[in-house]
């Protein structure tokens, strides 16, 4: 059988593989740092740059299934953020994490490399989703990581669209940890029933959190004194920053998420457009949701 992956093979950069679970993946390996993707989803797996640890957080009880999202990394949350908003039985986040994005594109740059890959959601069950749309994400891995999702409105109607990439960060320890650049941000506190509030100072986590920065934040910060590390998360197309930890308790019912302590060496930052930011494109428009990281010792 023609495996069409291997014409966006770089040799001794990118290679297609599965993993011991089955997964198909995209592995990268350059002189600025490594990457691991999965085909379901185009949901990165891993990104570490040369003489790092690990940016990304992946749970060390991950489940690779068909149709279900990887716990870690960044999975893409799209057409829609968090429950659908009519039908509770509607997958969560939407369907494309859960589905094979087919891989249209690949580059080898002068210190990076790119993947491009696409969902075409032109011909879905309408009683899922009655618009035709294509999203491709782009990812460039280096010594930074940019991830750039584009949604093309291919109907004859606006298409209304939440979404995010949702982010898991890898921490030395939740409660060494301080994420600037929501100062003064008003949130929805998803554990408060929506409630409205306003961020004073930085972000610190001690509990579970599960909150929808509204308004759009460029850039963010996050302090890791444990691991000695600043992730700066630079952000663009984006109106919502979500923070989430499922604390002990959450974790424990999530199932995938490792060991008991696991959740205290992650973090979600997620660059969004959910709640009151879901993004309106004309037919024959489109939006780009972008996202860049770097890792530097504090
Ligand atoms: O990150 C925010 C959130 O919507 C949380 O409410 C939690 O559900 C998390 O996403 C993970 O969702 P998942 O469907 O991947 O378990």
């Amino acid at each position: 059988m023609i495996d069409r992956d291997q014409q966006f093979a770089i040799s001794g950069e990118l290679a297609f593989t599965t993993n011991p679970q089955g997964a198909r993946l995209i592995e990268i390996e350059n002189a600025s740092a490594r990457a691991a993707l999965a085909l379901q989803g185009a949901q990165l797996l891993d990104w570490t740059p040369v003489g790092q640890a690990p940016v990304l957080w992946l749970s060390p009880g991950a489940l690779y299934r068909e149709g279900k999202a990887v716990r870690g990394g960044i999975p893409v949350c799209w057409p829609w953020f968090g429950p659908h908003p009519e039908n509770p039985a509607f997958p969560a986040h939407g369907f494309a994490r859960t589905r094979s994005w087919q891989v249209i594109g690949s580059e080898k740059l002068l210190d990076s490399t790119r993947v491009t890959l696409c969902l075409d959601a032109t011909e879905v069950d309408p009683k899922l989703w009655p618009h035709q749309a294509l999203v491709t994400l782009t990812v460039t891995v280096g010594t930074e990581l940019r991830l750039d999702l584009a949604t093309e409105n291919r109907g004859d109607t606006a298409l209304e669209v939440s979404q995010a990439l949702h982010s898991y960060l890898a921490v030395g320890d939740i409660a060494a940890v301080t994420v600037e650049g929501l100062e003064g941000t008003d949130y929805i506190d998803q554990l408060q029933d929506a409630r409205r509030l306003r961020q004073k100072g930085p972000v610190v986590i001690g509990e579970e959190v599960d909150r929808i920065y509204l308004g759009g934040c460029p850039e963010l910060q996050l302090l890791d004194t444990a691991l000695g590390r600043r992730i700066r998360i630079a952000q663009s197309g984006s109106a919502s920053t979500v923070v989430w930890n499922p604390w002990a308790d959450k974790a424990a019912r999530l199932g995938d998420m490792g060991p008991a302590e696991s959740y205290r060496q992650m973090l979600c930052l997620e660059t969004a457009n959910a709640a009151d930011d879901a993004v309106t494109i004309p037919p024959g428009g489109a939006h780009r949701l972008s996202v860049e990281f770097s890792a530097t010792a504090l």
